[in-house]
């Protein structure tokens, strides 16, 4: 990331070309993900040296926008702090949601470790079912393919239903397929449905979704799964938006609340991570372990507990016998019985006897 002055000239050099990006109705590109993914790599990849760095309004969170042009068309890309999900739990998470529910960007891409399907993908689910245009870019593609793990993209772009792209951010790999699928939900104007995800909480997920009559950023199905969840800003928002059945909506959370032994935010996440999992079984390679290095392979053996813990007991015990058996006693037995007391005590004896001539002296030295 860029830093201070830096960002400073670019803040102002962009001052004079801002304008000319809102009077174009440049069409909007949001990159999201957890922290650390690539989104600023890929960012710098798809736009050019111009960018503004602002404070969110009414936070310290900066967000950092760009412009790019795919196919001769203008599109403003927007960089987002790192976000795990839809409910946001920091001020960084609040931001980067509102930016998705404020820009009604064209296209929402979604960065992810790709070694680390099983985690980023609810994330993935949500972001679908909240009816964004989703693009999914698995980056780190290098690791993968180092630690031998194989991802169907074909098959998880057909599970999805959205455009898949493996990336090497930081060596610029497939940055063009990516800005092809930019463009491509550019030219079709594709009118995104939400998707969705059978839920145990269908009947009062669609309850609600009944019962909300505005226009939100998100889907009227991820709303109600976020009023479901007890998010206050969606609860606030929805309470001023639709005054008239807000009373309604309130007693079916309660009463979905009093009919089920967890919390509803933890249930939902339960139900996408069990849903990823079945998809991960599809579209990873099982057999991770296949084409990987040496390395690769003991780091993933000590960090699997079934196998791990044990190893370490064994490091310990062969660590215990090393030094405590062989050295303590093996090696010092050897040192005492033979090298000292056969060959350097009788040496060293025949020594200080030839050359001091004094018993008294000598037997300082001698035993
Ligand atoms: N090996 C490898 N490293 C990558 C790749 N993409 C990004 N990185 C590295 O991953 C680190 C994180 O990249 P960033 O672009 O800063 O990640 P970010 O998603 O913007 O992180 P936050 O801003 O904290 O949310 C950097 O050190 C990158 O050089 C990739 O495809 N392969
Ligand atoms: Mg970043």
């Amino acid at each position: 990331m860029m830093k201070g002055k830096f960002k400073e000239s670019l803040r102002a050099s962009m001052d004079e070309t801002a304008p000319a990006l809102n009077e174009n109705k440049t069409d909007k590109v949001v990159l999201v993900g957890s922290p650390n993914v690539g989104k600023s790599v890929i960012f710098n990849a798809l736009t050019g040296i111009y960018v503004t760095v602002s404070n969110y309004p009414g936070t310290t969170v900066e967000t950092t926008r760009g412009k790019s042009e795919i196919d001769g068309r203008r599109y403003e890309i927007i960089d987002t702090p790192g976000m795990y999900s839809l409910l946001p739990i920091t001020e960084d998470e609040r931001v980067s949601r509102n930016i998705l529910l404020d820009e009604t960007p064209s296209a929402v891409i979604h960065v992810v470790d790709a070694k680390n399907l099983k985690k980023m993908l609810p994330f993935t689910l949500q972001l679908i079912e909240a009816g964004l245009p989703v693009i999914l870019v698995l980056n780190f593609m290098d690791e993968v393919k180092r630690l031998g793990i194989k991802i169907d993209m074909m098959m998880l772009e057909k599970i999805l239903g959205v455009p898949v792209i493996g990336t090497v951010a930081t060596q610029g790999k497939c940055i063009d397929q990516l800005k092809a699928a930019i463009g491509g939900y550019g030219l079709t104007g594709t009118d995104i449905k939400s998707r969705r995800n059978e839920s145990d909480l269908d009947e009062s997920i669609s309850g609600i979704e009944a019962l909300l009559k505005s226009e939100y950023g998100l889907s009227k199905r991820a709303v109600s799964s976020l009023l479901l969840m007890g998010d206050e800003e969606i609860i606030t928002m929805v309470r001023e938006n639709d005054k008239e059945s807000y009373d309604l909506i309130s007693e079916i959370i309660a009463e979905t609340k009093k009919g089920v032994s967890m919390s509803i935010n933890y249930l939902l996440r339960l139900e996408r991570q069990k849903k990823v999992n079945d998809i991960c079984n599809d579209v990873v390679n099982k057999e991770e372990l296949s084409g990987a290095g040496l390395r690769e392979k003991l780091d993933m053996l000590t960090l699997n507990p079934v196998v791990g813990v044990p190893l370490f007991i064994l490091v310990i015990y062969a660590m215990y016998k090393f030094v405590g058996v062989f050295g303590a006693q093996t090696v010092v037995d050897f040192l005492e019985a033979t090298l000292f007391e056969k060959y350097l005590t009788p040496f060293t004896n025949g020594l200080f006897e030839a050359i001091i001539p004094w018993p008294v002296l000598q037997d300082l030295f001698v035993h």
